[in-house]
């Protein structure tokens, strides 16, 4: 249901007065984007629709009006409906001219409550307006509710190279032959009780927890959308994608025949499909809510790692020439919608993500997070991604290493997701996240029964941890990195593959780091780059100087990335530090939320005076960290585990084709994956 292009608009009316009354509500509607540079782009139809013969037994059933028209010569249907009572009148008008005064339609109303068919029949030629009208006595002292609903048919689309016609998730149930508008708005009027219902199921535990403060429950749900307004695309698999996508592998191919691929941009602004660096804060949101879309992405980008595609570049940071993309390397982003995502990877031309140290590492922890918490530790999974995770460490070992001592070095460029901070050496970060992912390859051999690698990479870990131990370990934190000008910086974010380890498994992250330092390093971040920083109340500034001065040498390490802060938070919580986790995302919160009207379009960055950063960005998702270690080290209520268990959904109408597809789908369910994953193999 989460794929359905529709809203709906209850209205509950209340006379309060002595006298009775005749109440009508319009929902009106305009063809066209608003684009200013409109040039006749295409004429426009409507059709009224009436669903009288699928009437409920109360004898409501829905009536309504289609705006059919393309965008970018795509076609693209507007329905507007209202359920229609046996006591109310559903008038409709299929013409009036949206850019004048309104003055003909309002008239009508304001003398008869109701609609005419039409008014303006040649408008201006530029835009046409459409109207639904529901009305019905209100007597005084009684209660009327009039639902309205609105479907936007867009089935196939394309992007701005306009090369390949993608169909999207809802076709699956509803066809692609832009005709479903009515039908959709019946489904959403239908269901929507029982959608708000479950909506209630998923949310009631955190909003009624006591123990959480009011701010989170607000952001944990308010963050999420850009889940939906993240430039977010589902698609229906397409057989045809296999033939110029030749990476695909079946298991991958299987995934996508049942859950669809889903992409989501890096920022409004950073306009790039699914940027892994960033993902991997952002995926606990797909992780705990659609595991499934998380699994088919993991498994997707699993594929183009052995994926090269040799045209050269010229990365505008370093003036490098270097293949777009490289083998044995995860993808930074799976390319840019103005061309054509999936057929051209790797659209971010700012440095050569080739070189990046952190997008390899980042993969195969989130392999391991998916392994263990979305597959319950299934095989099947684990096989299909074992090949790739041990190419990734022998290339890191082979080319970032160049002292041979276990650790690799970063190259004095800005190789990783902080692309404007440079490390050199060892650096906290990176190493860090080379730790961790040296223990999840130990794991993942030892699980196989790869007895001889799992004792290589333990022995590997064992010096790369004491390499980082000696360089980067300052008494009360890990410094920055072993020679760029920021060395001696505490960064927030330095211990970020000790914290995504330790979300996978607690046990595991142990074996990284020391524990006793982790948490004073943990409590320096909290002190220097939460408190000493904007009073306390912006989250955590990426990096803080030891005499508590903001590190001003390079552009990034004076922002608070609030992903980073929500990440920062999350660990303060695995480490059972619950206050200061709290008090560190509220801050973020607060800032963009309450004081800078910023809501619903977080950016990556806030700057402690006047500036922000990327607005509508993917990282803040990373807020629903806190609520996984909340769960899985605290012992909260589980919201996924109370998902699984709701009785499930199934859509209204006997098709057989939707009942059994849509069961399968929604089924969240390990074991039914598990299944047809082993199938394929
Ligand atoms: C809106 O509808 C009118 C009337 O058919 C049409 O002339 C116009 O091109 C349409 N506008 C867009 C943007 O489709
Ligand atoms: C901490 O870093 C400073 C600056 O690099 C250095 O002078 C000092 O010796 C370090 N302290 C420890 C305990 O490593
Ligand atoms: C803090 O240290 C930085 C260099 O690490 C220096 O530039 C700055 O002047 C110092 N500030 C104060 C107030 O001591
Ligand atoms: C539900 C409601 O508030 N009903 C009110 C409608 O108006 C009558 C007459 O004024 C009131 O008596 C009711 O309380």
């Amino acid at each position: 249901a989460s794929s359905l292009p529709t809203t709906v608009f209850v209205w509950e009316i209340k006379n309060d007065s002595e006298n009775d009354y005749d109440v009508s509500i319009t929902f009106t509607f305009r063809n066209g984007t608003g684009d200013p540079r409109w040039k006749r782009e295409s004429v426009c139809q409507t059709a009224v629709f009436d669903n009288a013969a699928t009437a409920g037994p109360d004898g409501a059933f829905v009536q309504g009006v289609c705006l059919e028209h393309k965008i970018a010569r795509m076609k693209c249907t507007y329905a507007i409906g209202a359920v229609k009572r046996p006591n109310q009148a559903v008038t409709i008008c299929r013409n009036f001219r949206p850019c004048g005064s309104g003055r003909k339609l309002w008239d009508s109303l304001f003398a008869k409550g109701q609609l005419e068919g039409e008014y303006d029949v040649d408008g201006d030629g530029r835009e046409l307006g459409v109207a639904v009208c529901v009305s019905a006595p209100v007597p005084s002292g009684k209660r009327e509710t009039m639902e309205l609903a609105l479907a936007w048919d867009m089935p196939k689309v394309a992007f701005g190279q306009g090369g390949r016609v993608y169909k999207r998730r809802y076709t699956r149930w509803y066809g692609d032959d832009c005709k479903a508008g009515p039908e959709l708005c019946r489904r959403a009027l239908i269901d929507y009780r029982d959608w708000e219902r479950r909506i209630d199921i998923w949310q009631t535990p955190v909003l009624n927890d006591e123990r959480l403060p009011a701010w989170y429950k607000s952001a944990l749900f308010n963050e999420l959308y850009f889940m939906t307004d993240g430039g977010s695309i589902w698609f229906e698999f397409d057989e045809d994608w296999t033939k110029l996508e030749k990476q695909l592998s079946p298991y991958s191919i299987e995934l996508m025949r049942r859950y669809g691929r889903f992409g989501y941009l890096e920022s409004w602004e950073y306009r790039m499909v699914n940027t892994y660096d960033v993902h991997f804060y952002a995926s606990f949101a797909l992780a705990q809510l659609w595991p499934q879309l998380e699994h088919a992405l993991q498994s997707e980008f699993t594929d183009q790692v052995e994926h090269l595609d040799e045209k050269s570049v010229r990365y505008h940071m370093e003036g490098d020439w270097a293949p777009t993309k490289s083998r044995t390397r995860v993808p930074h982003d799976l390319g840019n919608p103005a061309d054509d995502p999936w057929l051209m990877t790797n659209a971010y031309v700012m440095h050569d993500t080739g070189k990046w140290k952190d997008l390899n590492l980042k993969f195969i922890l989130t392999c391991y997070r998916d392994y263990v918490h979305i597959l319950n530790r299934d095989e099947t999974f684990l096989r299909a991604v074992w090949p790739a995770v041990e190419d990734l460490i022998r290339e890191a070992l082979d080319h970032w290493d160049h002292d041979k001592d276990g650790m690799i070095e970063n190259s004095g460029a800005a190789d990783q997701t902080y692309d404007a901070w440079k490390m050199t050496g060892v650096s906290a970060y990176c190493g860090s996240l080379w730790l961790a992912a040296l223990q999840v390859a130990r794991r993942m051999a030892e699980q196989l029964g790869e007895v001889e690698k799992a004792a290589f990479y333990a022995e590997t870990l064992g010096r790369a941890r004491a390499v980082y131990e000696k360089k980067l370990w300052n008494k009360t934190y890990y410094k920055f990195d072993e020679h760029s000008r920021s060395r001696d910086t505490i960064m927030a974010d330095q211990l970020c593959g000790y914290w995504f380890l330790d979300s996978v498994c607690v046990e595991d992250a142990q074996q990284i780091l020391p524990l006793d330092r982790v948490k004073q390093a943990l409590n320096t971040i909290y002190d220097y780059n939460v408190c000493k920083f904007a009073g306390g109340r912006m989250g955590a500034v990426n990096g803080m100087k030891p005499n508590g001065t903001v590190d001003r040498a390079c552009i990034q390490a004076d922002e608070v990335w609030t992903g980073v802060t929500y990440a920062v938070a999350a660990f303060l919580i695995q480490q059972g530090e619950l206050e200061k986790g709290f008090r560190t995302a509220s801050g973020c919160y607060e800032a963009c939320f309450e004081r800078f009207g910023l809501q619903y379009q977080t950016p990556e960055a806030l700057y402690e005076h006047r500036f922000y950063r990327a607005i509508g960005y993917m990282r803040p998702l990373s807020i629903w960290a806190m609520q996984w270690a909340l769960e899985k080290h605290c012992g909260f209520p589980s919201i996924s585990d109370i998902l699984l268990h709701e009785k499930r959904i199934v859509p209204d109408g006997s098709d057989e084709d939707v009942l059994t597809d849509a069961t399968a789908d929604l089924a969240a369910d390990t074991t039914t994956t598990t299944a047809a994953a082993a199938e394929v193999l």
